[in-house]
């Protein structure tokens, strides 16, 4: 302690500093302690993260020792922790703020109950309520002003480091606990010069004697203790109050350690601070706490009121009135009380209310006191606002003064603000507009080093002499990155800067901005600041112009008219300078920092220039020097360019012109940027009233009213929002192009972009057509026949794309279809076409989201995040709102996903432009978020539960109800219930989807909001039971219709560290079907990337900045422990297991829990950043630093092991993987002995769980070791469907383990196996990314396998590439080499097939198991009985059937047309063996009609015979026949319908019967012998040789087995449509369809059958009507003015008819035509020269068409093909080779092979020569490659 012999000492200059307020109490408080327990939260964190950093290094407190410097799970932890440390006799602290302190409050109450001296230092700051705010107030401070602990109050950073040491001697002098508090950010964050106190002042000021008590009351066994007993009423109370004298003591004791500082370093505080600087007496007095004290200050003091006088408020604990009420001068009538805090319903603020009471205490009661509210959450406090305080306490009559009142915003609704007068200049200014202190303001972006430069530049000025005075305050905006920044700095050496606000308009000398798009109209007003006379510094490119005339042209068209008005009119000094180009000219591409900072240096002439170099020298040199003389060198000319080269520093002559130039419009920014995106009026005016002021930096003046008016009470925001922003986040100035032409549209870009802003379009021509810049629209055909008729393109919105590259890095092609190019090359056409593609229909309803592909199909509902570019979190929450979008609820834990997800007024949740459904969001806090994700679900589970009784009540008074009472609509709305009920729990869009086909029933029964009539008494109707009263209650459950997919989010920092309990409770219970993804990036991010328990050993990361030792917390595996969650470890890279895991999550029936890799930019990926994000996710599972799995529960059911491990073979090192990433080097660099270690330990921890996990998939089948299987399984999959067949396949076959990649094995694990290979093709025939190195070894091998080496591949492909199951073959043909036996001939699964791959997967499938020698799985198969009854209609009547066929046709599962038959012309004569046909259809039908496009098919549905429907159904039962009514519930079929109707139309009654279906019949066979004959292959196989055996003949063979009606239905497979390619041109026949078509026949022993459809077909006739639907074909057409062959076949001549009657077409329009040669064979000239009236006419008619034919049977001793023809003449080397032509092949499966090789001869013009050859086959490959060459083979 403090004598008084140290007034005596002499007070030494003390060491002065630049810190802030964060430094400032950490520097002093590590000295003073022995422990502190942290844990991070904005804005304290710094003082933690200060501590940690000391202590790894070394640093030593007073006692010799590091601190030991601890990280708790949550303040709740390291308040519990600092209790045990205090009562263990340690000298402990803590920093915390906001809800981190009230998670202290119960150990604040203890550790003042039992009076435990400590301080706990706090950055003050907001409360989350109604939404999160990080920024400074008093609001957590004035919350835990009951737990005991005195409370203290700092007004600056000097008094921040002070009373840091003042509290820490009186806590130990006084024993009662203390919290010492500053403001967040203003205090916390704000530079300043202040005065350090130094070891040798703490060790004179600190009371030894009572920290040696403190110490000797610890508890220990040597003198134990007992401590926190329970009390009884009896003795509770007195204990209580036997403290008082503590507490009586308090102030005397915090009054004395001022007085013992103040004779120690000469500063002098008092716990009420009085300052007046009038000269008579005040007459108002200003009372308030905190950085507002120095602002009401320097206020007063400029203006040299003479009415009002301040007193700061330093002591609020313990509260002295009488020392309080002292301080007010007698003269004081008026008080007015500031509070930075609001107390909803209290009747004053805390501070205001202690005042009230001293003074009624003191007597001073008849004084006038109002209280006022100001600077929440961080909003300025001015000098402004201290005027408009004291104007509104001088008004003449005291009722006229507002009270209470609000100061700094307008509160236009309860109307307390007080209204503001004109700004204040509180420093001096000369006549020559110069200052006493300098200001300066520069705006930069999001890291682009100007707040860095900024902050070296304070130091630089700050040491330059002692006098100096310095502050540096530094503002961002709320996205994660990219964002604006700004600067506010001050310099005075003249006068002690006491100015905690922003400099204020008009008032900056120097104003710089740094980045040029801030200047542009409808950005930001960045001159205001600039007073007359000022600087400004543009950095901009217009500089490297190099004409004069030019620049300032350039200039004027970049700069705001309105920016470059006030810079004329208030006569500033304008200089511009190119950083960028400066930069890389002198080798330092992208610093563009260094040279702002020179720059500022050599204009503002704060310094002396000369001063200014030598130092930045200095600064150069001290900073660089590790990386070498070059880079020190480089930097210096850079310098010396910028301070002295006028080359570079370009002054501006402002024009006179400019002072009358009229401000731009004032039309919103947004309109700009995206008018069209406008969706409604409500987001129109949300954005005209709070976005737009907001994203100009003009959010302080909104009115309280526009508020209200955009219902936003309660913190409630409307749905996306982001997309209107536009703000271009992309320093690297570089976007994705796309190379359609290399583009196998995967999707796999789309997948992974963080940002959404890459996306396929799935587009019509017409709509291309109508692109802004249709010609830049670049389209192809849409892969996939679900995209019939459709293109597809890959756009990117230049606007907010941020250049990360994920989506270039995630193509698998080689060459990439994706480069990244400058964001400038066709930039106007890039953004307004993605403008429009974005307006266009959603699409993704035609394809299946349950595939990678299909999944980014779906428009995101969460899209332009203010995530950092490449951030790993957001792709994965991107994925989940395209899988669930519609029907899910987030509960999101804070951190950054709640920051780029949730910032005011950006929301990038959005909603679906067709339904208007999306996610829907909400944050509660950081440690709660399990809980409240929880109680959503249970609320809602139970609001759906009582939906269901009530629905089901309803529908069994409807179901009571005769018939005939009932509407239309009640019977309607009851079958769609009934419907609903039934899929109730189906985990999919289904429910919905019944919903919304109910809403017009509702809106047509419910008497309210529904729609119809008056609102019923909403309580009359609670207490009905009646259908009407149960309507309704449905209805006001109506939100519960869709089944909702609740998903719990966070960062690792919550899941394992601070929301654990929450979680582990959560998952332990089997009923809560809720989702949990936790996107691990390994640390807090948010907070700035402190350490978490997810942080693996060996990181340097914050909080752990010695590196963590402590191994990564194993979170998947402690859930796997419970065995009823789902659990997953997953990776971006690897889409198909992320697609898998999150599908399987939401399937599973209870808890589940999805943990994501997410690479974060804090990582410090080296040398791209997060550029490599992709690269970075697979070589952190390549490398098995993270492993991927699945854990699924529902296996457990089917016998089968839970645990898939998806990541298998460690292809790579995790040393290697370290050294790619900061967090790791760093430990290297900064400790290189014990990174070796930490390094190695992670080595061995990461093979140690690769073991551990692969011992987990393993065992479950017969053989002992997973090794002994006889059957390896080895897949190569793109996508995840080759995986998947894999696994099926392993997990039916009893001789195999389990599925591997091939990638995951060696060669020596096949050698003497038998080996199933399942492998996809991707792209143009390459091998998928998991099988390429199994494949390279492969090929690289010589020696032969061994004997018993055995194999068979499944190809996966799309028959129309030409390499179609090239992979597959390739590897087929190296094992072949290598002498394994073949054991079957390869399968191929064909996905443009109409039944996909499944086909020729089951036929394989039928070959292997005899091929093994194994049983086939004995699958049951699955039957759902379709919902039918018979009806009590006695007889069919047609317009029913009518009626119900409709439904049928127009469902959404059919979408078929009616449409009349024009003709049907045979075109061989009647007596030929074959017979081709033109049929014409029209394209109207009754009241719907059918367009198409050119190359497109029709396909038409055939029905059965009537007549042989009925002679089926006689002989099959006596039970129905054809007449039979039925009501149906099924095939989109709502009501009634003859069993003749649904068995001519609708069911394949006569097709061929597949084994399935013989199975499924089986399974109603109850005689065993009949059952074996039934599932015998062979049976089938010589029926449909024999008699060509139907459904029908099988079902009449095997009557007996008689399923009933529900089930026949369903086992009897539905008609499909058949395609015809169409041989007419859209726009050359208008409204007429023309068919080819050959009508097929086949044979079997029996004799001649024809197909259903051709039978049909030959039997039409003019009038008759077909139900048709339209379909793509699968070949892109050519435009009139691209060369073309066509080489048909048959009636494969059919889409070449098209295209050359489209070409006629366009000759006839005068349009360009390029030469037509189309190849036409068939087998009789005499026959079969199909068209060949019309042909030869073209032929004659258009020189650029010349027709070749051949037909093969006119000669039988010269058959003479098409392909020879081809290669006979030389159209295809001019038109394909010569000229970038397309190539059509239409015709049997036979002919594009033969007809590659004739344009091979026809390229090499016959030649011998192998070069020639080489070439013409690459040249023929390459036209395939490149989409040129395309065919429809069949
Ligand atoms: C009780 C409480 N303590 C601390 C904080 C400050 N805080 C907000 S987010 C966050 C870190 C979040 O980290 P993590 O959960 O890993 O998510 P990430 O930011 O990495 O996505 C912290 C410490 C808080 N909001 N509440
Ligand atoms: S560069 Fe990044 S942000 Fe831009 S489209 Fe590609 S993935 Fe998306
Ligand atoms: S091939 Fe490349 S560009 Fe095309 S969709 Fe796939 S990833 Fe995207
Ligand atoms: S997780 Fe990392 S990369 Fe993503 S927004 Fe947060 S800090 Fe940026």
């Amino acid at each position: 302690m403090a004598t008084d012999s140290a007034k005596a000492d002499a007070i030494k200059p003390p060491e002065m500093k630049c810190v802030d307020g964060n430094w400032a109490v950490a520097h002093a408080t590590y000295r003073m302690n022995d422990c502190a327990y942290i844990f991070p939260i904005t804005p304290s964190s710094p003082m933690g993260e200060e501590v940690d950093d000391w202590a790894a290094h070394h640093k030593k407190n007073l006692w010799g020792q590091d601190l030991r410097v601890i990280e708790m799970q949550s303040e709740g932890g390291a308040a519990g922790a600092l209790h045990g440390a205090l009562v263990s006799g340690s000298c402990a602290t803590t920093y915390t703020a906001s809800q981190g302190l009230l998670l202290y409050i119960p150990n604040l109450y203890k550790i003042a109950g039992e009076l435990l001296p400590t301080v706990i230092h706090v950055a003050s700051r907001a409360l989350a309520g109604e939404a999160l705010s990080i920024y400074g107030d008093h609001s957590d401070t004035m919350l835990v002003r009951g737990c005991g602990l005195a409370m203290i109050s700092s007004f600056s950073v000097q008094e921040a480091h002070d009373m840091a040491v003042i509290t820490q001697m009186a806590t130990f002098t006084s024993r009662v606990p203390f919290l010492h508090f500053m403001d967040g950010f203003r205090t916390s964050h704000e530079i300043n010069k202040i005065a350090l106190v130094s070891d040798e002042q703490l060790r004179k000021l600190l009371p030894w004697k009572q920290i040696e008590e403190h110490r000797q009351r610890a508890l220990s066994p040597m003198h134990p203790t007992q401590r926190g007993t329970a009390q009884a009423p009896d003795v509770f109370m007195q204990m209580v109050e036997s403290s008082n004298q503590h507490y009586q003591d308090v102030d005397k004791h915090f009054i004395k350690a001022l007085e013992d500082f103040k004779n120690v370093t000469g500063r002098d505080y008092k716990p009420f601070e009085y300052q007046y600087y009038g000269t008579s007496a005040p007459r108002v007095a200003i009372i308030t706490m905190g950085s507002s004290v120095a602002v009401v200050n320097s206020t007063l003091k400029a203006t040299k009121n003479e009415q009002a006088c301040l007193i700061g408020v330093r002591m609020f604990r313990p509260w002295n009135a009488d020392m309080f009420v002292k301080a007010i001068p007698e003269s004081v009538q008026r008080i007015a009380v500031l509070d930075r805090t609001r107390e909803g319903g209290a009747q004053g603020e805390p501070l205001y209310l202690d005042v009230c009471t001293s003074l009624m205490q003191q007597g001073r009661g008849s004084l006038f006191v109002a209280g006022g509210r100001y600077g929440l959450g961080s909003k300025d406090f001015t000098p402004r606002m201290v005027m408009a305080v004291v104007q509104n306490m001088l008004r003449k009559n005291t009722n006229d003064i507002q009270r209470p009142f609000t100061v700094g915003i307008t509160d236009d609704v309860t109307n307390l603000s007080l209204t503001m007068g004109r700004h204040v200049n509180i420093f001096e200014t000369k006549a020559d507009d110069s200052s006493n202190v300098t200001q300066c303001v520069f705006w930069g972006f999001g890291s682009d080093g100007t707040v860095g430069g900024n902050k070296e530049a304070i130091k630089i000025i700050g040491n330059y002499h002692e006098k100096m005075s310095v502050q540096g305050y530094f503002e961002y905006d709320a996205k994660k990155s990219s964002g604006w920044t700004m600067s506010h700095l001050r310099f005075s050496p003249e006068v002690k800067i006491e100015a905690p606000f922003r400099v204020e308009e008009s008032q900056a000398g120097y104003v710089a901005c740094h980045n040029e798009s801030y200047v542009q109209k409808n950005k930001f007003d960045v001159v205001k600041f600039l007073k007359r006379r000022g600087t400004f510094f543009l950095n901009t490119t217009v500089a490297s112009l190099p004409d004069p005339e030019e620049r300032l042209k350039a200039l004027e068209a970049l700069v705001d008219p309105k920016l470059l008005r006030q810079l004329a009119l208030k006569n500033v000094q304008f200089y511009i300078m190119d950083a960028a180009s400066l930069a890389a000219r002198f080798g330092l591409a992208g610093r563009i920092n260094m040279i702002c900072m020179c720059a500022f240096f050599r204009l503002s002439g704060v310094l002396p220039l000369d001063d200014a170099v030598a130092l930045l020298k200095a600064a150069i040199k001290k900073n660089y020097s590790y990386k070498g003389d070059a880079v020190v060198k480089q930097n210096i000319d850079l310098l010396d360019a910028v301070v002295s080269d006028p080359k570079y520093m370009l002054q501006v002559e402002i024009p006179a012109s400019w002072r009358s130039l009229t401000p731009s419009d004032k039309e919103p920014s947004y309109k700009k940027r995206h008018i069209t995106l406008m969706e409604d009026e409500k987001t129109r005016k949300f954005l005209d009233d709070i976005s737009e002021p907001v994203t100009r930096l003009n959010g302080d003046d909104i009115p309280v009213s526009k508020f209200l008016e955009n219902n936003l009470l309660g913190g409630v925001m409307i749905p996306g929002t982001s997309k209107y922003e536009k703000r271009n986040p992309n320093p690297s100035g570089l976007i994705p192009e796309w190379d359609q032409s290399s583009c196998t549209q995967c999707n796999q870009c789309i997948f992974v972009c963080p940002h959404a802003a890459i996306r396929p379009f799935v587009v019509t021509k017409e709509e291309v057509a109508a692109a802004p810049f249709p010609k830049e629209f670049e389209v192809v055909k849409a892969i996939g026949s679900e995209f019939a008729g459709k293109k597809y393109a890959i756009r990117v919105s230049p606007l907010d794309c941020t250049g990360c590259n994920a989506c270039v890095e995630a193509c698998p092609e080689n060459p990439k279809a994706l480069k990244m190019e400058s964001i400038d090359k066709d930039f106007e056409s890039n953004k307004k076409n993605w403008d429009y593609a974005y307006e266009l229909p959603d699409r993704g309803d035609l394809t299946t989201k349950l595939t990678v592909r299909g999944s980014q199909f779906q428009t995101p509902l969460m899209e332009f995040s203010g995530a950092c570019a490449g951030c790993g979190e957001t792709p994965y929450f991107k994925l989940l709102t395209q899988l669930f979008g519609e029907r899910m609820v987030i509960a999101n834990a804070t951190g950054c996903s709640t920051i780029w997800g949730g910032s005011f007024p950006s929301n990038p949740y959005t909603m679906s432009k067709k339904t208007g459904r999306g996610p829907a969001w909400a944050n509660s806090l950081f440690e709660d978020n399990a809980e409240f994700g929880l109680g959503m679900f249970t609320a809602m589970k139970h609001r759906r539960a009582r939906l269901v009784d009530l629905v089901q009540d309803y529908v069994h008074k409807l179901d009571l109800l005769p018939e005939g009472e009932k509407s239309e609509d009640e019977k309607s709305l009851e079958s769609l219930l009934v419907d609903w009920l039934e899929v109730k729990d189906e985990k999919s869009d289904k429910p919905t989807l019944v919903y919304d086909k109910m809403k017009p029933y509702f809106k047509a029964l419910c008497p309210d909001d529904s729609g119809r009539g008056e609102s019923k008494d909403e309580s009359d109707m609670m207490c009905r039971q009646d259908k009407d009263a149960l309507l309704h209650k449905i209805w006001s459950d109506r939100d519960m219709f869709p089944k909702i997919s609740q998903w719990i989010t966070g960062g690792d920092g919550w899941a394992y560290d601070i929301g654990f309990g929450g979680l582990d409770h959560i998952q332990a219970f089997e009923a809560n079907d809720v989702n949990v993804l936790v996107v691990d990036t390994e640390m807090y991010s948010n907070t700035g990337g402190q350490a978490s328990k997810s942080t693996p050993a060996g990181a340097t990361v914050k909080f752990a900045s010695g590196g963590k030792t402590q191994r990564k917390k194993n979170i998947g595996e402690i859930f796997m422990t419970y065995e009823h969650v789902y659990v997953a470890s997953v990776a971006i890279h690897n889409q198909a297991q992320v697609l898998q895991a999150f599908l399987e999550a939401d399937k599973h029936d209870g808890p589940s829990i999805i943990v994501a890799y997410a690479p974060c930019i804090q990582h410090g990926v080296r040398p791209q950043g997060l550029n490599d994000m992709i690269d970075e996710s697979k070589f952190a599972v390549d490398s098995g630093y993270w492993p991927l799995y699945r854990y699924n529960p529902e296996l457990i059911k089917d016998a089968k092991n839970p645990f898939v491990l998806d990541s298998k073979k460690l292809r790579k090192d995790v040393t290697a993987f370290l050294q790619r990433e900061s967090r790791f080097l760093n430990l290297k660099k900064n400790y290189p002995e014990i990174a070796g270690d930490l390094f190695a330990k992670m080595n061995s921890d990461v093979h140690h769980r690769m073991d551990h996990l692969r011992q987990l998939a393993e065992g479950y089948k017969d053989f002992d070791h997973p090794d002994d299987a006889a059957v390896k399984v080895l897949y190569a999959s793109e996508t995840g469907t080759a995986a998947r067949v894999a696994r099926d396949f392993a997990d039916a076959c009893t001789l195999s383990h389990n599925a591997d990649a091939m990638d995951d094995v060696e060669l020596s694990d096949i050698d003497g196996k038998t080996v199933v290979f399942v492998i996809a093709t991707c792209g143009q025939g390459a091998m998928p990314q998991n099988g390429k190195n199994f494949h390279k070894e492969l090929c690289s091998r010589t020696e032969p396998f061994g004997e018993g080496t055995r194999f068979m591949v499944m190809g996966l492909g799309d028959s129309s590439y030409f390499f179609y199951c090239k992979a597959a073959k390739d590897v087929e043909t190296q094992m072949l080499k290598l002498g394994a036996k073949k054991m079957l001939e390869m399968g191929c699964g064909d996905d443009s097939e109409e039944e996909g791959m499944e086909a020729g997967l089951h036929s394989w499938l039928d070959q292997v198991w005899p091929a093994l020698e194994v049983p086939p799985p004995e699958e049951v198969p699955h039957i759902t009985p379709v919902k039918v009854a018979f009806s009590q209609r006695a007889v069919a009547n047609a317009d029913v059937d009518k009626h119900s066929l409709e439904q049928y046709f127009y469902s959404d599962a059919i979408k078929a047309v009616s449409v009349p038959i024009l003709s049907n012309k045979k075109m061989c004569s009647e007596d030929y063996n074959r017979d081709f046909r033109t049929i014409r259809i029209s394209c109207s039908g009754s009241n719907r009609t059918l367009s198409y496009q050119l190359g497109d098919a029709l396909e038409i549905f055939p029905s059965n015979d009537p007549t042989k429907v009925s002679d089926f159904l006689h002989a099959y039962t006596h039970d129905y026949d054809e007449r039979t009514v039925v009501s149906l519930h099924a095939f989109g079929i709502d009501g009634e319908i003859s069993l003749g109707a649904l068995f001519t139309n609708v069911l394949d009654l006569f097709c061929k019967p597949s084994m399935h279906f013989m199975q499924q019949l089986a399974t109603f066979e109850t005689s065993e012998d009949e059952k074996k004959i039934m599932l015998d292959p062979s049976f089938l196989k010589t029926a449909s040789k024999e008699t060509g055996i139907t459904v029908a003949d099988a079902l009449l063979r095997f009557r007996k087995a008689c399923p009933p009606l529900p089930a026949l239905l369903s086992i009897i497979p539905t008609i499909k449509p058949r395609a015809y390619s169409i041989a007419s041109a859209p726009q050359a026949s208008t409204n007429v369809i023309e068919l080819l078509v050959l009508i097929d026949t086949w044979w079997c022993d029996e004799g001649l059958r024809y197909g259903l459809n051709c039978d049909m077909l030959r039997q039409t006739v003019e009038g008759d009507h077909l139900w048709c639907r339209m379909k793509a074909g699968s070949m892109d057409p050519p435009e009139p003015d691209q060369p073309v062959i066509c080489a048909g076949i048959g009636s494969g001549l059919a889409p070449h008819m098209a295209f050359l009657r489209d070409h006629v077409r366009a000759a006839e329009a005068g349009e360009e035509v390029a030469p037509f040669s189309l190849y036409f064979g068939n087998r009789k000239r005499a026959e079969e020269y199909l068209y060949q009236t019309e042909l030869e006419e073209y032929e004659k008619k258009y020189e650029w068409f010349k027709l070749h034919s051949a037909f093969s049977r006119d000669d039988p001793n010269k058959k003479v093909y098409v392909q020879d023809l081809v290669a006979k003449t030389d159209d295809a080397r001019l038109l394909l080779r010569d000229r970038p032509g397309m190539l059509y092949i239409c015709g049997n499966r036979n002919l594009p092979k033969p007809m590659q090789d004739a344009l091979v001869q026809s390229f090499s013009k016959h030649s011998d020569d192998k070069e020639e050859i080489a070439k013409a086959t690459t040249d023929m490959e390459d036209m395939y490659i490149h989409g040129r060459a395309q065919q429809e083979v069949w």
